[in-house]
């Protein structure tokens, strides 16, 4: 069965770029990228689409029964049990998603409208929690860039400001204030047009459960795990960087880009090794959490422990 092949895979199918950035694929981003994404990230994709995406030996699917059951996602509660226990009612149907801002294509786009053009693609990312635990999770959705290229950014967009649902009545975390509601999320622009940027709609072969960021939630491997928004209503398109919730909590510790760095240790943990959720030991944790092949150029110049 289809399905089955992107759910167990042995560790050396982690998904080679080549892969997913087929010619086709290709050809069209080349076709619209270039009035508004930088040369280096065009350079970078077919860079790296010669070469593996990071995958490392060892490297097995985590256990979806972990995936499902052990998260973060305040709204629902700020123990790693809460999600699962309190979203199962939540509702993600209908579903629309506001995209404004900078961009000639404004409107209010019902979810299906929003991904229907695009083909639905499955891919298996190794995920990073700036809390030092990781996971190796075969999700499902489509890329970023093609809801970007639909919405058509005008010059003047540099970034897009992403916002969680603000739904206090169903969301029993915004009814308290331990961080700043509606959760917010940003990227660059080029970040944001990267292949390697997708809106996940299921995972495992399946829907999201809620738990997990569903109807629609952001799959930045490259980033620490807060960059990953969920439950998505709204994109915003921008001239200047946004503050996202983790930065407006505490700006000392969560910086813009939150890439994933050993080098560069949280004011209060040590980032360079991080635990596989199932597994007992630690290991090194790779930079850009292995996928420095790719998206490395986004920050050739920039120096990593100031823009943390
Ligand atoms: N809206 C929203 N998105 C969120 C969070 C959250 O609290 N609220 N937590 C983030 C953090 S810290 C992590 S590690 C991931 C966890 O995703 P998972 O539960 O699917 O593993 O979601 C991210 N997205
Ligand atoms: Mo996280």
């Amino acid at each position: 069965m289809l399905i089955r092949k992107h759910i167990e895979p042995p560790s050396s199918e982690i998904t080679p770029e080549r892969e997913y950035l087929n010619r086709r694929q290709f050809l069209g981003m080349v076709g619209s990228m270039g009035a508004i994404t930088a040369a280096g990230a065009l350079t970078q994709a077919v860079l790296g689409a010669v070469q593996p995406a990071g995958a490392q030996q060892g490297e097995e699917l985590t256990d979806e029964e972990k995936v499902t059951s052990y998260n973060n996602y305040y709204e629902f509660g700020t123990d790693k049990e809460d999600p699962k226990a309190n979203s199962q009612r939540f509702r993600t149907r209908p579903w629309t998603v506001k995209v404004e801002g900078l961009c000639r294509n404004k409107g209010d786009m019902p979810l299906d409208g929003l991904l229907s053009p695009s083909k639905v693609e499955d891919r298996i990312y190794r995920f990073r929690c700036v809390e030092a635990w990781s996971a190796v999770i075969p999700w499902r959705g489509i890329p970023l860039a093609d809801v970007i290229r639909r919405a058509d950014p005008l010059p003047g967009a540099k970034f897009v400001e992403i916002y969680t649902l603000l739904d206090p009545s169903q969301m029993p975390g915004q009814r308290s204030g331990s961080i700043s509601w509606p959760y917010v999320e940003g990227l660059r622009l080029d970040e944001a047009m990267h292949p390697l940027a997708l809106l996940a709609t299921g995972m495992y072969g399946k829907t999201l459960p809620n738990q997990n960021g569903a109807p629609l939630r952001l799959v930045v491997p490259w980033k620490y795990g807060f960059k990953n928004i969920k439950a998505i209503v709204r994109l915003k398109f921008t001239d200047s960087q946004p503050t996202s919730t983790w930065m407006r909590a505490a700006s000392n510790e969560y910086g813009f880009y939150a890439n994933v760095n050993p080098t560069v240790d949280h004011p209060r943990w040590s980032q360079a090794r991080d635990r596989k959720l199932g597994d007992l030991l630690r290991k090194p944790t790779p930079m850009f959490n292995g996928y420095e092949a790719q998206v490395a150029s986004l920050y050739s110049g920039m120096d990593l422990r100031r823009n943390f």
